[in-house]
């Protein structure tokens, strides 16, 4: 499944239904009363977050996002029926914007959250309203007002429990493939992956977490060299932070420089996203020569940066179990942190 991030929609909400012009007609009162009833109120278009959903794929193919209009007012004062609110739902961490003034409409963190992204016209009144006594027989009634309509932008931010930072190339999108359901292309050059991929983490116990596969970062990601900020608006949002760095004989950038590197474009972005509980994954070691090159990588930054550090190989498998639950320590840790 392709995993979409971003998409423009249109959305109206419906008009309100006009005002009824009509008088009673009674047997023996031929000049009944005004009799008009109002218009009903136009559905809203509202957006519900939900955890069962993970993408803005099929909010791709509905360009247009339309509730229904009210009705009109009858005869006897009668109420037009107000019409349905559109209800539609998007995974949780979408954020929407006005798509001409970029204002936030609405930030949906929550499973269950709602927002009315167009409010719907409300409906005219009927002369019945508008009888006083000295006009005892209006012949007017006002119309149903136009239902809110707008282009928005949704934005999905909240993509993962953990989302893999690296250089291209560095294995990301083999790591997810053997850790998750995820399917991405791999291939031996930089810039394979355009798009996130999202790949849920299963256990035995029926634990999962998601695990997000993100576009190589390069060195002036941060001034939006590359993919640059696309990519840094993926992590914002992410709980834990994987790097993975490339160690073995081939590596294109030496892992420490690489390291430091990715911190700093980390760091320009938004100094908040160093804070994020993170784990250093060296890969690739089934193509290192010199095993203690490994080791002293992992003394190296489990001193320097006081972070956890685990040897894998991505292609052989060697060392992914233990990730796998490091992984998931990591993030059962950080939510109960983040609920004290
Ligand atoms: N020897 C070895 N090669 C690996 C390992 N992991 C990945 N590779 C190879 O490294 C190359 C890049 O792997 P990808 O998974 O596409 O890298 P990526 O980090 O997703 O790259 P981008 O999408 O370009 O950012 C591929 O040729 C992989 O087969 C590993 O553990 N050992
Ligand atoms: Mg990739």
């Amino acid at each position: 499944m392709e995993f979409v991030d971003k998409v423009k929609l249109y959305v109206k909400a419906g008009d309100g239904g006009d005002g009824a012009v009509a008088f009673l007609r009674e047997k023996y009162r031929p000049r009944g009363g005004p009799a008009g009833g109002d218009g009903g109120k136009g559905g809203d278009v509202i957006f519900v977050a939900t955890k069962n959903k993970h993408t803005l794929y099929d909010l791709k193919f509905q360009k247009h996002l339309k509730a229904e209009n009210g009705r009109p007012g009858g005869g006897k004062k009668k109420k037009g029926k107000d019409g349905a609110d559109l209800i539609v739902e998007v995974p949780v961490g979408t954020v929407v914007k006005d798509a001409e003034t970029g204002e936030i409409i609405a930030d949906l963190t929550e499973d269950g959250q709602r927002a009315v992204i167009a409010k719907g016209g409300k409906g005219g009144l009927g002369n019945a309203h508008f009888a006083t006594p000295t006009r005892q027989a209006p012949r007017f009634a006002t119309k149903g007002k136009k239902g809110q309509e707008r282009w928005v932008i949704l934005e999905l931010k909240s993509i993962a429990d953990v989302g893999l930072v690296g250089f291209p190339n560095a294995g990301k999108s083999t790591l997810i493939s053997r850790l998750s359901n995820a399917k991405p292309e791999i291939a031996p050059y930089p810039f394979t992956t355009r798009r996130p991929n999202l790949g849920v983490v299963g256990f035995d116990d029926f634990y999962s977490y998601v695990i997000a596969d993100i576009p190589g970062l390069i060195e002036g990601a941060s001034q939006g060299k590359g993919l640059g900020h696309e990519f840094l608006r993926h992590i914002e949002r992410t709980k834990v932070l994987a790097f993975v760095l490339d160690v073995s004989d081939f590596a294109q950038i030496p892992p420490k420089e690489a390291f430091e590197i990715l911190r700093r474009e980390l760091e320009n972005y938004s100094p908040d996203l160093l804070k994020k509980p993170a784990i250093v994954v060296l890969n690739k070691i089934d193509a290192v020569s010199d095993p203690s090159v490994v080791e002293e990588l992992k003394k190296y930054f489990k001193e320097k940066y006081g972070l956890e550090v685990i040897a894998i190989s991505a292609l052989t498998g060697e060392g992914l179990k233990e990730l796998k639950y490091k992984l998931r320590e990591l993030i059962e840790k950080n939510k109960k942190e983040g609920e004290d």
